[in-house]
Order: structure tokens, then sequence, then C-alpha cells
């Protein structure tokens, strides 16, 4: 069937069209190395899906530097100040002040997507969408290929020299490693998600409320859109979650009679996973973002580590195909690790801040006081307050 198929060439083949793939793709436009990027579904469904909000400094600076800033963050705020909303009670920590301005910026997913995309296309990129079938082969050989089938069902092969796998966990490229060839490090937690997306308006700023209700969050994805997370136990059952539930929930936990509702557009229980695989690359395939890693989402910190991974292999491969230097392909696993397995702790340390800061019934008590000495540290230790603003804005 491969004989059969329509053959084409490029220096990377883009495995995945979420942030990794499409930053992996316009800084190596940039670097004038060609590529190709192969999405499994739909432009609208790609610019349409809902999920982060925050681009900490780190990875601002990442388009800043490429000379992207301007098309990809345009009218994207600062981050400025987070409130800790806790029994009740505000209290406002301002990133800011901490990280002296470096504390990024708000900008919905999606729409970093839609302007990643543009960007890509109007400069030439070549990014083919609705890609069926996509199968990676001799990715350790000198000359890998990859197999997909268009729109109307042919079939294409692409040869190339290195492949980016940037297809999210549930992708095809991370299986193409042996097992025996990964370290894979998984931990879940004892803790329940459930997360609404709503056409509500945003807070002031990003809040994390703390209380015996159980804990939750409101943070902004728009001008007119919210995403809140609710404590719930593991494995919950989300037809339990009607929307009258919903919001009469967020009022008590937020503290908050007042908080107007909307529409709820999506409702998800989520999979509060921590998953790590090591190496991160496998002859000439090198996995970026969720392929080779998930944090839990509290930390804000799955977008950008998604998007530093994509720097450090864009200016890798702009040295070897420049260059023919592969000393920065060779360093690309254990540079990426390393803020790999920082964001995964600050990810969980603050997870275990919030939810067993919340409610002392289900973190016990002695989780309970631990949780609220560490909080009440960032508020009344400079030092602490700055290591926590370093790590938010992803220059710790
Ligand atoms: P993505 O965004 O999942 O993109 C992967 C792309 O690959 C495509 N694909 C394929 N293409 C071709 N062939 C195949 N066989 C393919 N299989 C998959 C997919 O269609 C998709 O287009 O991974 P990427 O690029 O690594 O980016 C990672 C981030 O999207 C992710 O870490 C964050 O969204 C995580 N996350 C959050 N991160 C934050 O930093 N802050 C947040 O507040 C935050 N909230 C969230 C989140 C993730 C959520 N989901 C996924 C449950 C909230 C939610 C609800």
């Amino acid at each position: 069937m491969v004989g059969e198929a329509h053959r084409g060439t490029t220096t990377v083949v883009v495995v995945g069209a979420g942030v990794a793939g499409l930053t992996v793709a316009n800084l190596l436009r940039q670097a004038g190395i060609d590529c190709v990027v192969l999405e499994r579904h739909s432009r609208d469904h790609v610019v349409r899906r809902q999920r982060a909000g925050v681009l900490d400094f780190a990875a601002e600076q990442v388009y800043l530097r490429s000379g992207l800033g301007d098309r990809l963050l345009s009218g994207a705020p600062p981050t400025g100040l987070l409130e800790f909303r806790v029994d009740g009670v505000p209290r406002l920590f301002d990133a800011d002040l901490h990280t002296d301005g470096r504390a990024g910026r708000l900008i919905p997913q999606q729409l970093l997507v839609r302007r990643l995309v543009s960007t890509f296309l109007d400069d030439g990129g070549d990014l083919r969408f609705t890609a069926a079938d996509v199968a990676l082969h001799d990715v350790t050989s000198d000359r890998p290929h990859v197999t997909y089938r268009d729109a109307d069902g042919v079939r294409h092969r692409l040869d190339a020299d290195y492949l980016a796998g940037c297809d999210g966990f549930h992708g095809v490229s991370r299986p193409v490693v042996p097992p025996e060839a990964l370290t894979t490090y998984r931990h879940a937690d004892d803790i329940g998600w459930f997360t609404v997306l709503a056409d509500s308006p945003p807070p002031r700023h990003p809040l994390l409320a703390m209380s015996r209700h159980g804990f939750a969050a409101h943070f902004g994805r728009g001008p007119q859109a919210s995403r809140f997370y609710l404590q719930c136990p593991p494995g919950d059952d989300l037809a339990s979650w009607t929307d009258e539930r919903v919001w009469q929930q967020l009022r008590l936990r937020l503290a908050d009679d007042g908080l107007p509702d909307g529409a709820i557009v999506d409702k998800a229980v989520v999979d509060a996973r921590s998953f790590v695989v090591d190496p991160m690359a496998h002859g000439r395939l090198f996995l970026v973002g969720d392929a080779a890693h998930i944090v839990p989402p509290m930390g804000g910190k799955g977008m950008n580590l998604a998007i530093a991974d994509a720097d450090v292999l864009a200016r890798a491969l702009s040295a070897a195909v420049h260059d023919g230097d592969d000393g920065l392909l060779r360093g690309y696993s254990p540079t990426c690790l390393r803020r790999v397995w920082n964001d995964q702790e600050f990810s969980r340390w603050l997870t275990e801040v919030v939810f067993h800061g919340a409610d002392e019934t289900t973190a016990g008590p002695f989780r309970w006081q631990l949780a609220r000495s560490r909080l009440d540290r960032i508020f009344t230790s400079p030092a602490a307050a700055r290591a926590f603003a370093e790590l938010m804005a992803g220059t710790a």
C-alpha cells in the first residue's frame, strides 16, 4: 500500500497542530527550515478547543525572541494579581511585584492556537488538517518517514530527516517507542476534579478559593468566558453535576452569592494524573508537550511546558540542519526534563496547598494544617513569595 502513496519530502514532519506542534512549526519557519504539519482534526476544531489561559513569562519570551510576539500576543494583558480566597477572605498575591514585572500574560489557548495557525499559513507554511491514520516509520534510521490518508482517502508518504511528535497524550508518536526504551513515571491523586467551561464573565483576578465546602477555582478564558474547577470525589459521576448544582456549589465555595451564571458549554471530570517519559527522544523522533508529559492543571504549566519544549527542539534542529551540529539534539531530552520535573513539583505543591487546605474532612486535619501553613508562608516571607512567583513565571 505504501508503494502506491503520493510521495513527498521535507526536513521535519511535525505530528499534531496543538500549541506544541504549531510552535515548533512556526519557529522552524523563522529559522528557514522546511517542515510539514499533520493534524488529525479540522482547522475549525483545532482553533475552537478551549483549554489553558496563562502564558508564563518564559513562554512569552519564546515568542518575543522569535519575532512573533506582535502577531501572537497582541492585546494579551499581563497576569498581575492572583487571588486566594480563604474561608471567604481574599488574599491577593502580586506575582508582578515579586518577579519585577515578569509574571506572564493571560491568553486563552484557543486564541493563541488560532494565531499560530494563521501566522504559519500566512507565511506559506504547509499544514495539513484532517490527516487520518498517521503512522511513523523507521524512526531510528537516518531517513524516517510518515504515512497518512488525506480527507479524500488518498494515501501519502513523507520522507524526512527528523520527526516531532507533538500529538498530545493520546497520540500515535509515543507508542512508536519500544516500552523498554522508556522509563515512564505516573502518579495518580486521591483528589477528584470537575471542570466547567461557561459563557460567564471572568473574575477580576484568577481566583483559588479554599473553604470547608471544598476547593473551587475561577479563571478567565476571554471577555465573556470562564473556566471553573471544583473538587469532587475521585471518579465522580458527571451526571450528578446538574447546571443548578454547579452554580449553587460555585457560589458557596467562592463565597459569592452574586456570582453571575451563564450557559455551561462543557463539563468534564478531569483525570488529575501526572505523567513523564524519559527520554523524550528516540532515534530521530522527538516528543514535545503532552506527548511526553502531563502535569496537574492547577499550576497552569501544561501549555507552557509544551512551548518550552518546542523552543528547545527548534533551536536544536536549527543547529543540526544549518551547522551540522547535533549536540543540542542529543541534549534535547535532559534539557527539557529538568524544567518538566521542576514544573511537575510546582504543580503538585500548589495542588496540595489548595486541595488539602480546603476541605479538612477529605484531607485530614494534619494535611489541612500543613497546607494552610504553606499558603501563609507566601504571604509572610518575601523569599517564599519570590520563589513562588518565579515558579509561576517559569523563570526558576
Ligand atoms: P494538544 O493541545 O493535545 O495537541 C495535540 C494535537 O495533536 C493532534 N493529534 C494528532 N494529529 C495527527 N495524528 C494523530 N494521530 C493525532 N493525535 C492527536 C490533536 O488533535 C491536537 O491538535 O497537546 P500539546 O500541543 O502538547 O499542548 C499541550 C496543552 O494543550 C496542554 O498541556 C494544556 O491544554 C493542559 N491544560 C492546561 N494547561 C495550562 O497550562 N493551564 C491550564 O489552565 C490548563 N487547563 C488543560 C487545561 C488541559 C485540559 N484538557 C486537555 C483536559 C484544561 C483542560 C480541560
